[in-house]
């Protein structure tokens, strides 16, 4: 390809090398453009490892390693002569130092020169501007570097020329992106692309996404994580990937892809999303309890998962529909009061994001009627419950109730704080709670005083009946003898 050495004149041989970094796959910043190039025509390893960069960095500084093939004769170059421009083919005049820059060096026994670096941003000042095809800035595309090395005596007979190129332009984001179930899957497609499919072919469109130096590779992350496949763009076969459910999970599965041109840099995200779901819900009723009596106002809860989510959960007594929840958790006061006492059956029934749909039951016993307070009594008042000679006595509290219930006593100080509480449970029909005077501690010894108090009736249900509020006092006594075996108690 080039002119015949002349005679008797050294010729060195600038087969491609490596970069010390990454030998086998440079991959990132420009380190070593000139290296993985035909410059000889010989196609070295490290050409062959990364000939579908050819040459392309987005580095304004780039970085040439150049070096000598062990076994050149002679052993030893001093340097090289250089110039950098547009021109694929340009000839170093070695009598014009005024066309060329010079890098000096001796080399050791590796045969290297030390790097080379091009200041292309400086370079491109004297220079015609040019934008090529796709740029964004003057300096970037094309470039050649040419040199000749020399030695103690003369000049190489051949100018080499390494093109190289540059790109700082990121390509445009790829088109037409989609994800869709795998082609071998045949199960239900349920609404907004919801399907049980598990692996997904991602797609986009065929076309270059980067006009300057080409797209070379995409990068498909998925779930924010990058996938490990390398999908290249070279021959135009790969603008598609599957991807597998290690990957994949059940629910909405976000999937972007980039396109990358030779000189590394990535386009913005295109989005799309694939949604799976692969499993069948479940559900199970926590309240009310199976059987349980309920009153008119009640909390229903359930428990509902599913892998892929769940589009809403409905609430149901006898049929009818009377609470759509969207989110966890299932529950809700639900108001009862327009369906009769008696044995109701609740059903929930929970949609996942496919369309499958789980029901569950329970019955219940609904119980809207108010436990009813009737013939209220109490005495004696005043009354002694502090004990002079082993005497003293407690109030009662009696009364009848329309239903089987809870039965509280609350007694309150004249400040309306509760003073003492007695409970019990009774069957329908007569009530009968005492109050000794003591508070609720056994050592709360009874004090002098007006107390006011009522009753708290709770049927099973749940339903809260409270009585009339009474007033009731507490007085220091002594005791009297009015007759040989009688004695009064009389207030002080
Ligand atoms: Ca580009
Ligand atoms: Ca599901
Ligand atoms: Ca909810
Ligand atoms: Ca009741």
């Amino acid at each position: 390809m080039d002119e015949a050495p002349e005679a008797g004149v050294p010729t060195y041989d600038t087969r491609p090398g490596y970069s010390p970094t990454n030998p086998q796959f440079p991959w990132g910043p420009f380190r070593h453009t000139a290296l993985d190039l035909p410059a000889t025509g010989d196609k070295g390893p490290a050409y062959e490892a990364s000939w579908w960069r050819n040459g392309w960095g987005n580095d304004v500084f780039p970085r040439f390693d150049l070096y000598r093939a062990t076994g050149s004769n002679p052993p030893f170059a001093l340097g090289l002569i250089y110039t950098v421009d547009r021109s694929p083919d340009t000839q170093i005049d070695a009598s014009n130092p005024a066309a060329y820059y010079q890098l000096g060096a001796t080399l050791g026994n590796d045969q290297r020169m030390p790097p080379l670096f091009l200041d292309i941003r400086g370079i491109q000042m004297s220079q015609p501007v040019t934008l090529a095809p796709g740029a964004t800035k003057p300096f970037e595309g094309r470039w050649y570097l040419h040199y000749r090395w020399y030695d103690w005596e003369r000049h190489g007979a051949v100018t080499i020329n390494i093109p190289f190129g540059v790109d700082v332009t990121p390509p445009s984001a790829v088109a037409t992106l989609v994800a869709v179930p795998h082609k071998g899957f045949t199960g239900p497609i349920g609404k907004d692309g919801w399907s049980a499919a598990r692996r997904a072919d991602v797609q986009w469109a065929d076309i270059e996404y980067d006009t300057l130096s080409g797209t070379v590779m995409y990068e498909v992350t998925v779930n924010g994580g990058v996938h490990p496949s390398s999908i290249f763009h070279l021959d135009h076969v790969h603008t598609n990937l599957t991807i597998e459910n290690d990957v994949l999970m059940p629910g909405r599965n976000k999937i972007e892809v980039r396109a990358i041109d030779r000189a590394n840099n990535k386009s913005d995200p295109s989005v799309t999303y694939f949604n799976s779901d692969p499993d069948t819900p479940t559900i199970s009723v926590t309240a009310p309890l199976a059987g349980a009596l309920v009153p008119a106002r009640s909390t229903f809860s359930v428990v509902a998962s599913d892998a892929a989510g769940i589009r809403d959960v409905k609430f149901k007594i006898d049929g009818e529909l009377v609470h759509t929840d969207i989110s966890a958790p299932y529950s809700a006061q639900l108001d009862l009061s327009r369906f009769a006492n008696g044995t109701r059956v609740f059903s929930a029934t929970v949609t996942d994001m496919l369309g499958r749909q789980v029901t569950t039951t329970r019955s219940f016993v609904l119980d809207k009627t108010f436990p009813v307070i009737s013939n209220l009594t109490f005495g004696p008042t005043p009354f002694f419950p502090i004990i002079r000679d082993g005497n003293r006595d407690n109030m009662t509290v009696r009364c009848t109730i329309s239903e089987r219930a809870a039965v509280q006593l609350v007694v309150y100080n004249a400040n309306g704080t509760i003073r003492a509480t007695r409970s019990g449970n009774f069957a329908p029909g007569a009530v009968a709670i005492a109050w000794n005077g003591r508070g609720n501690g056994a050592a709360d010894a009874p004090v002098p005083g007006r107390y006011t108090f009522r009753l708290r009736v709770q049927d099973p249900a749940g339903n809260v009946t409270w009585g009339p509020v009474r007033t009731v006092v507490i007085q220091n006594f002594e005791l009297v003898r009015v007759g040989p075996n009688a004695v009064r108690s009389v207030p002080r």
